[in-house]
């Protein structure tokens, strides 16, 4: 990206490019299709970058979308063509090229200025420039963009591109635009159209950089790296040009040719620090600056940013990526290594978080990864029916050490290999590939997400006809793009994807799988019968937070089932799979909050269920990725954050599945196993004690044994019989502790649990950050957790989901702004408990 100044004209010299922005005074107006008679004949100011519904939100002229059922009142929107015009003072200047860029244009447009054509665009994932300066005149310029209606758009591309198969309402396949914004099995269907994405007008001369691509490698042995930056002009400058780039104090130069558009600059450098992901090593960034510099009758004292034409600063980091995909003896391993170390992924995926992107700001990336730290996580995948995220994403990760996935934006469903489709996919992806391959923390583009799965077992074929469907991008293109702009990024062509064996992409014995038959048909106890190399998608569905909830939908009486649940819960048969996912567990509550927080309960045992048996299968199994971090609003659905940003306990859940030390208790041959994971660097040793209680807190059967684990490594170790067979397997636990990290075994499950009612005392004070509450347990209670949204809509808890015996007690740090009394935060619908859903079953 071209990192010029923004200021106006006046401030930068004459031969630097000038960039002004352009995203005041627009307008939009409703101009053909099923318009309200509210909206016939005017203009709405408009916000650049935006949208058409943010904008009519914001003038008061439609209700939030993400309100009760609102989302059906809206469908005309992307029925519906739009005009966005502005006006803008130019005065001549002193420069022979000026272009208008467009960072994203929401999606079929006609672009033009003072009432000429400069430009038509159907790409919501490229951006465009178009040069305007012989339209240009002296005054008032009038820039106008014309949408069509993306739904009528799509309706009419999927006849003339002809049928493919597709999930959901609308032929997102048959037009590039974000797919979830026809909705999604957790979106709301929006459609919308607007400039999603800033845009500039810029003026230079001679020459200007276009674009600076490093590709950053180290030396297979010792300490020292290599870019290599590739660097393309705009056009090709007849002057005396040449570049210049330089990394922690190592410059090298480069004379160009006149005409010479394109040029390779070779940076060795005899030490670097390695970029390396979290829970590895620290993410180690460098400065890159690359300068244009006009020569001309300057040979002598030529100092960078004096005479420069152009100049761009990109930062980068050194690191080897491979995935480790030979096979073994147990099928075909996917294994992402990082700078010869393998990393185990603690992954999850990761949709738009807004589904009007353009609101999506640095700081909201940065609150969500937050969250993502919290959670343990160390990879985020950027799932492909979503956009190619802005750079302050993709900067945010490479900061904080994160591994990105970055799928090619194509999502369930077969697509069309002809044109003008064709053009529009070899476009974007290079422009994706030369713009985020850059990025030290992405490792993986993946060709698609589902569609080879699609292909192969969900019946495409006979819908297909023997027409393409998309086979060639995901085997053909876009690794011919990675391999050519971004080398050092690896690449598979689909999620799921098995190696050696494209017929059956979904086989557990190599590489990557999708686990959905348990949400969808079974109970989360089958994650065992599974063992996969690699899981890049499992969830389970649960309610946003209560303040989400009651903020969002307004229904009165409010239950599982009232017209704003309805409305958001877009999963096929969704209510219906919560229900028999719970009711194997625990029974189906007759009351709304306690419905709320059984099914919070029950989404975060199953993937704490999950995470702990998957790592338990390491290096077998090498990563998991959960479906899904966030929301795009608020909704029911397989997230972790809700679509407010506010936790759910899902996210504690994670937090304790993905410790870098982790003891948990499996079945293993009719008895139990505890298997101690350390995937930290140094190696772990302590006494395991290993202690089969009876819920009132009574000693049964006690084991201390010493453990030595390895860096990077796992120990099994079988309990002995005489803990871990029960005399009554409805009241009786084992507790394994190694050097303060515990898990919990219970022989039988929740229902068949004789869980007391929970007796807890408590202690509350206020400290800097809000307040600490320490629960004390009397009786045996699980899964403690505090919903503190309901107390304080702004409030976080350090911890969720916490079990204690008799005696213990747990210390919850709650964060928040504003006040909170002991009597609210200890009240039995904020202080919550697994033992509350099974007492209230006995006592019904
Ligand atoms: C997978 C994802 C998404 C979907 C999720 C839940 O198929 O790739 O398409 O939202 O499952 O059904």
């Amino acid at each position: 990206m071209n990192s010029s100044s923004a200021t106006g004209l006046a401030a930068v010299g004459a031969t630097r490019p000038v960039v002004r922005r352009l995203d005041f005074g627009w307008t939009l107006a409703a101009v053909r299709g099923p318009i309200p008679t509210e909206l016939v004949g005017i203009s709405v100011p408009a916000s650049v970058p935006g949208t058409v519904h943010t904008d009519l939100l914001a003038a008061g002229l439609i209700p939030d979308p993400y309100l009760d059922a609102n989302e059906g009142l809206l469908r005309w929107i992307g029925q519906t063509d739009w005009r966005y015009s502005t006006s803008f003072k130019w005065s001549p200047v002193d420069t022979d090229t000026v272009e208008i860029a467009f960072g994203g244009l929401d999606t079929i447009t006609e672009i033009r200025l003072n009432g000429t054509l400069i430009g038509s665009t159907r790409n919501m994932h490229r951006s465009y420039r178009f040069d305007v300066a012989p339209l240009l005149i002296d005054g008032d310029n009038e820039l106008c963009v014309d949408f069509s209606a993306p739904v009528t758009y799509a309706d009419r591309a999927s006849l003339e591109l002809e049928y493919r198969p597709h999930t959901n309402r609308h032929p997102y396949n048959a037009i590039r635009k974000m797919a979830c914004s026809f909705g999604w099995d957790w979106g709301i269907d929006t459609a919308t159209s607007g400039i999603w994405r800033p845009v500039t007008i810029e003026s230079f001369s001679v020459a200007r950089i276009k674009s600076v691509r490093p590709v950053a490698t180290v030396g297979d042995t010792g300490a020292g790296g290599m870019v290599v930056v590739h660097v393309e002009l705009a056009r090709p400058g007849d002057a005396d040009l040449a570049l210049v780039a330089t990394i922690d104090g190592h410059t090298v130069e480069l004379a160009l040719e006149p005409g010479q558009t394109d040029a390779t600059l070779i940076i060795d450098l005899p030490s670097v620090k390695r970029w390396w992901p979290r829970g590895y090593g620290e993410p180690n960034l460098y400065e890159l600056s690359v300068t244009l510099h006009d020569n001309a009758g300057n040979n002598e004292e030529r100092s960078i940013g004096e005479h420069s034409l152009d100049k761009v600063i990109k930062r980068i980091g050194f690191r080897h990526v491979e995935l480790q995909m030979t096979p073994d003896d147990a099928g075909t391993p996917f294994t992402i290594r990082v700078n010869d170390r393998p990393i185990y992924v603690k992954g999850a995926n990761w949709i738009p978080d807004d589904a009007f992107p353009h609101r999506v700001d640095r700081a909201r990336y940065a609150a969500r990864l937050e969250q993502a730290e919290f959670a343990g996580i160390n990879l985020i995948r950027v799932w492909g029916g979503g956009i190619y995220e802005s750079e302050d994403f993709y900067d945010e990760c490479d900061e904080r050490g994160f591994l990105t996935w970055q799928d090619f934006l194509l999502a369930c469903a077969a697509y069309a290999e002809e044109e003008p489709l064709f053009s529009e996919f070899e476009a974007e992806a290079r422009e994706a590939v030369a713009r985020i391959g850059t990025h030290p923390s992405l490792v993986v583009f993946n060709g698609n997400n589902e569609n080879i799965w699609g292909y192969t077992e969900w019946g495409w074929p006979l819908r297909l006809e023997g027409k393409t469907w998309g086979s060639r991008y995901y085997y053909e293109l876009f690794p011919a793009i990675v391999a050519e702009l971004a080398p050092h990024v690896g690449y598979t062509p689909g999620s799921p994807f098995s190696p050696g064996n494209p017929e059956s992409p979904n086989d557990p014995d190599h590489g990557t799988m999708h686990i959905w038959d348990l949400w969808n048909q079974k109970d989360y106890s089958h994650y065992r019968d599974y063992a996969p190399r690699f899981v890049s998608e499992f969830g389970w569905q649960g309610p946003p937070s209560w303040a989400t909830l009651t903020e969002s939908i307004s229904d009165n009486p409010l239950t599982p089932e009232s017209p704003g649940m309805l409305a958001h819960q877009k999963a096929t048969e969704g209510n219906a799979k919560l229900t028999d996912g719970l009711v194997r567990h625990f029974p189906l509550p007759n009351d709304m909050e306690d419905w709320h927080w059984a099914m919070s309960l029950n989404q975060a045992v199953a993937i704490r269920t999950a995470i702990e048996y998957f790592r338990s299968l390491a290096p077998h199994c090498m990563g998991s990725i959960v479906w899904q971090l966030n929301d795009s609003w608020p909704v029911t659905s397989w997230a972790a954050v809700d679509g407010y940003g506010r936790a759910k306990p899902l996210l504690h859940a994670l937090r304790r599945a993905h410790a870098d030390r982790l003891v948990t208790l499996q079945p293993s041959d009719g008895g139990v196993q505890a298997i101690m994971i350390n995937d930290t660097d140094r190696d772990w040793s302590g006494t395991l004690a290993i202690t089969r209680y009876d819920f009132s807190g009574s000693v049964l059967a006690a084991e201390q044994i010493p453990i030595h684990v390895l860096a990077r490594a796992s120990w099994r170790q079988d309990i002995p019989g005489h803990i871990a067979v029960p005399g009554d397997e409805t009241s009786e636990m084992i507790r394994a502790d190694l050097d303060g990290h515990s898990a919990d075994w219970f022989f039988a499950d929740y229902r068949e649990s004789s869980l007391p009612e929970h007796r807890l005392r408590s202690e509350f004070m206020r400290n800097a950050a809000g307040y600490l509450l320490t629960v004390y347990a009397e009786t045996l209670v699980r899964d403690l957790t505090l919903l503190v949204d309901k107390v304080a809509p702004d409030a976080r808890v350090d911890q969720a989901l916490v079990t204690l015996l008799p005696g213990e007690s747990a210390t919850f740090a709650i964060e928040t702004d504003g006040t909170v009394l002991e009597n609210a935060i200890t009240a039995p619908e904020v202080l919550r408990s697994a033992n509350q859903l099974i007492a209230r079953m006995d006592r019904g």
